[in-house]
């Protein structure tokens, strides 16, 4: 009875202080939920909320954990996830405090249920063939938000492949791809998707040396044929593209070049990557050669790769470049002397660079060194300046560590990624600690926290083997705090089994409470795919659209289509065996509800959603002929296929859209052609 009463005056508590945890959107909770059970009946509610507490043994940690998450229905969650799908190829658009999965975007691979790859999208998807051969998955890894002045800005999301070297354009007014693009230099990357603090530029960075433009030499060769690479991909914000004409990559030497991060701020300008095979081990285990995990690992530390963008913007514009695969490439020679690569030791086979919020410190992890390595972008400026440096085989210059290092912090073992707050604390990922670190920041950031600069402060774990973590807006100048995610590789006994692959465990961590320690709220599985990246914004930072702007509106250009129908328009025309059908789609019918045509036909079908309500979305499929599309408020879309089966095909809505949904059907006649018919005599 005791714990009763306690857990009773904790829940009446926290129900009471959770009200100010969520900003309410302007919509009001319906009836019956929060705002009414605080008002009104908490004696009661609270008694059935303590007997649940204790029939589950819950302390008061976990309803105040549970409190933290939930949102009533109607209400919104104050942050969004843009989360990289991993294998799907996909887009994962989760909710925060709430840790509800809202949207999957198809991006590199179809998507039934938007029709992506289905009627819609197989342009932008055949963007991301390779030779001709189609590709309809990706590894997708970093997404990242666009940014105006280093903050995210909400208009654009970017997103790598890594299985493939292919970057992704999602335009945030409706969710939807845009662009797809292969990089005609590598065939594999990872230090992708980054951009510049404007947009200027997305980073793509390579991963795997092989020699540019995927030519063969043999792996003896591999010192002198095979390279890495960062390209940078021109944005143009206007068009919504990236534009491969004014993009330009830079080769570098075969050291495995890992994550990129573009300076900001005091460091706007540059971009820094790191490397994990300074070694150039080659592998060949089978040869009786040490294998890549060790040859690539032997060495006591790899090397940072650091960029002066603008230089090489200034040496793509003279002109100074080669061609590979008909894109421009600045050659490592060049790069070296136009004084555009540095390198700098880096500790330990290291994952990532991250900047602080203000530009001026860089932190890299080593995976096999227990510290964070924190450098001064002053002194890597100063350094350079100096003239003062040994080079690499290549020639390039390489900053001795001790005369850019600032500081390096333990903080435990297998550190990975790192965050940052609003208070001055950084949080750090430790992958064999299965753990967050949080550790505080020195320089201008000292003055936010009471603890000294450049120390362990607090570790959460985590469950289990945490890669990437995402804060808050933690990766822009300015960072909310508030909220953490850890993306677990593994999950093991958080979930129920559902057979030997498990999904991945995304937990949410309160870090609000700075000065107390961190909280852990929520466990989320991912169960489609194995994300890396995600990236955490202020939800009223989007302003996507309910329905399309105008009826008839092309999501591909963003502007009125050509094929647009409008009501009382709605006909099928005939030209040879070219056969352009112009339909109308509104609750519940489509116009046509008859299409005959003729075996051997092409097809041109144009569809338009007449509608202006919002959430009036309309399916449209074919059997058979592998078509689904979704048409939401006021789209056009055009399918195009070939009539090569005779039949009866019942099109129908495949969104279930009103009372008469089901009648929302017609009928494609398919006669057959004089020879089929003669067959089937
Ligand atoms: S990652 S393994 Cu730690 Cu960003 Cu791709
Ligand atoms: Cu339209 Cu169902």
């Amino acid at each position: 009875m005791k714990r009763k009463t306690l857990v009773l005056g904790i829940l009446t508590m926290v129900i009471v202080a959770g009200c100010s945890l969520v900003s309410r959107p302007s919509q009001e909770p319906t009836p019956g939920a929060a705002g009414e059970a605080v008002g009104t009946g908490a004696s009661g509610l609270s008694q059935e909320a303590a007997d649940i507490a204790q029939a589950r043994g819950l302390g008061p940690d976990d309803i105040t954990a549970a409190l933290k998450t939930y949102l009533p229905t109607g209400i919104h969650d104050e942050y969004l996830i843009f989360s990289s799908g991993g294998h799907s190829g996909q887009l994962l658009i989760i909710g925060v405090p709430s840790m509800r999965l809202l949207k999957v975007v198809g991006v590199f691979t179809p998507e039934p249920w938007q029709g992506w790859g289905y009627g819609v999208g197989n342009d932008v998807l055949e963007q991301g063939d390779v030779n001709g051969h189609e590709i309809r998955w990706a590894d997708t890894h970093h997404p990242a938000l666009s940014e105006a002045e280093g903050d995210y800005d909400g208009q654009y999301v970017f997103i790598n492949d890594k299985a493939n070297a292919r970057v992704a354009v999602i335009d945030l007014r409706d969710f939807e791809t845009k662009q797809i693009l292969k990089n005609p230099v590598a065939l594999n990357d990872h230090g992708g998707t980054m951009v510049t603090p404007n947009t200027e530029y997305v980073i793509e960075g390579g991963q795997y040396a092989a020699p540019l433009g995927w030519e063969y030499a043999p792996i003896e060769d591999y010192n002198e044929e095979y390279r890495g690479m960062v390209t940078f991909w021109k944005f143009n914000r206007q068009t919504g593209r990236l534009e491969a004409d004014n993009s330009f990559a830079i080769e570098l030497p075969p050291y495995w070049q890992d994550i990129c991060d573009a300076g900001k701020l005091a460091s706007e300008g540059w971009v820094f990557c790191n490397s994990f095979n300074a070694e150039r081990a080659t592998g060949g285990v089978e040869e009786g050669n040490p294998p890549f995990e060790a040859g690539a690992s032997q060495g006591d530390t790899d090397y940072m790769h650091i960029i002066n963008l603008k230089k090489a913007e200034e040496t793509f514009v003279a002109g100074k470049t080669i061609d590979v695969n008909g894109f421009a490439v600045i050659d490592l020679q060049t790069a070296v002397d136009e004084g555009i690569l540095y390198l700098t030791p880096e500790p330990k086979s290291p994952h990532g660079v991250d900047i602080t919020p203000d530009g001026k410190f860089l932190v890299v992890s080593g995976k096999l060194d227990p510290h964070v390595t924190v450098y001064s972008f002053d002194k890597i400026v100063n350094t350079i300046e100096t003239g003062q440096w040994d080079t690499d085989d290549y020639g390039v210059p390489v900053l001795a560590l001790d005369d850019v290092k600032e500081v390096q912090v333990e903080l435990g073992l297998g550190p990975l990624h790192t965050q940052f707050d609003d208070q001055g604390y950084a949080y750090t990922s430790l992958f064999l600690d299965s753990a967050v670190a949080r550790w505080t920041l020195g320089g201008d950031f000292s003055d936010l926290h009471p603890e000294e600069p450049w120390q362990l402060v607090s570790k959460i774990s985590v469950h289990y083997n945490i890669g990437h973590l995402l804060a808050a807006e933690g990766d822009t100048v300015s960072p909310d705090g508030k909220y953490l995610v850890a993306m677990n590789k593994w999950a093991i006994d958080r979930f129920a089994n559902v057979g030997p692959l498990l999904p991945q465990n995304f937990q949410l961590i309160d870090i609000d409470n700075t000065g107390e320690s961190m909280q852990l709220l929520y466990d989320m599985p991912i169960g489609i795919g194995e994300p890396h990246y995600a990236q955490m914004i202020k939800y009223d930072k989007l302003s996507p659209w309910e329905v399309y702007p105008e009826i008839g509106w092309d999501p591909q250009t963003q502007s009125m289509s050509q094929n647009a129908v409008q009501p009382g328009e709605e006909k099928v025309v005939r030209n040879g065996n070219q056969v352009e059908i112009f339909m109308t789609a509104v609750r519940s019918h489509f116009t046509p509800e008859h299409v005959e045509i003729e075996e051997g036909d092409h097809v041109v079908w144009h569809i338009t959603n007449i509608e202006r309500a919002y959430d009036a979305t309309h399916g449209f499929s074919i059997p058979g002929y592998n078509i689904n599309v979704s048409i939401e408020a006021g789209e056009a879309v055009t399918i195009e296929f070939d009539a090569d089966q005779p039949g009866v095909f019942s099109y129908y809505c495949s969104e279930f859209c009103s009372a008469l949904h089901l009648e929302m059907t017609g009928y494609l006649m398919v006669k057959p052609s004089a020879s089929s018919a003669m067959l089937s005599q």
